[in-house]
């Protein structure tokens, strides 16, 4: 049959799929300008030098999520955290704050667990409720008991201090209770390659950053087969490279 005039009811013509065809462009693209307008308006705002170790578990967290940010460098050298704007981030004038979709957030920790729940449901943070209970407590442990010895104990003397004034006897004291604590972690990563269980989460983050510190100061170590090789895992992870593996040496200060 000839086809001529208006289609009758039922009849599909070529016309009408290219119809069809452009409106579901139309639809689409516009979805996309949109999806793209909502991103940059809402895109994470952190506030922090890439050489801080906090602000380090942060960076990674977010590249780990595939989130975009945009840093600003404020902190150490370049100053900036005395200004009555960052106190009003920060009342504690410390880095990393960071800004997300209207949420000011301070203290990395709280900052990692916070992207990992709104961002890594299912990955970051584990689904399971036990699973997120074991991550939490080991970033607890991070901050209250290896921190202090690491990070204060040993890093801050070996950057921050000059080799004349150095408490060696100190660094060496921090050390020990540092590897001492270390041990715990080493029995929990003989079960599981990662801290709470077989994926990545917000405590191997927390904890993890620290460790490329640990494991490259002039320090001693006691064998920690467990922790080595976690540790080795998470150095072949590029945003652990990227954000964590930073040439530490550069942060001496004249003397140290
Ligand atoms: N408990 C805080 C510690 C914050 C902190 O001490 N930040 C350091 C950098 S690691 C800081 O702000 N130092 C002053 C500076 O960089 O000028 C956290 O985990 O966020």
């Amino acid at each position: 049959m000839e086809a001529t005039g208006s289609p009758s009811a039922g009849e599909i013509r070529p016309w009408m799929l290219f119809r069809l065809g452009l409106i579901y462009l139309r639809t689409n693209a516009s979805w996309a300008i949109d999806i793209a307008s909502w991103k940059v308006e809402f895109m994470i705002k952190v506030w922090g030098r890439n050489t801080s170790v906090n602000v380090q578990k942060v960076l990674w967290a977010l590249e780990e999520l595939g989130q975009n940010f945009e840093r600003v460098d404020v902190g150490g050298p370049f100053g900036g955290l005395d200004t009555p704007e960052f106190a009003k981030l920060n009342p504690n004038r410390k880095i990393p704050v960071i800004e997300d979709d209207g949420l000011v957030l301070w203290e990395s920790g709280a900052i990692v667990r916070h992207l990992a729940e709104t961002y890594g449901a299912g990955t970051l943070a584990p689904k399971d409720a036990k699973q997120r209970a074991i991550a939490a407590q080991w970033s607890d442990w991070c901050v209250t008991t290896l921190y202090p010895d690491v990070i204060g104990g040993c890093f801050q003397q070996l950057v921050r201090v000059t080799a004349a004034e150095r408490d060696n006897a100190a660094v060496r004291q921090a050390a020990q209770r540092a590897g001492e604590n270390l041990r715990g972690l080493d029995g929990t990563l003989a079960d599981t390659p990662f801290i709470a269980g077989d994926a990545l989460s917000f405590a191997d983050i927390i904890v993890g950053t620290l460790m490329y510190r640990y494991m490259t100061m002039p320090i001693e170590r006691p064998e920690l087969p467990n922790v080595e090789a976690w540790y080795q895992r998470l150095t072949e992870r590029p945003a652990y490279q990227t954000h964590a593996m930073l040439d530490w040496q550069k942060m001496k200060i004249p003397g140290a």
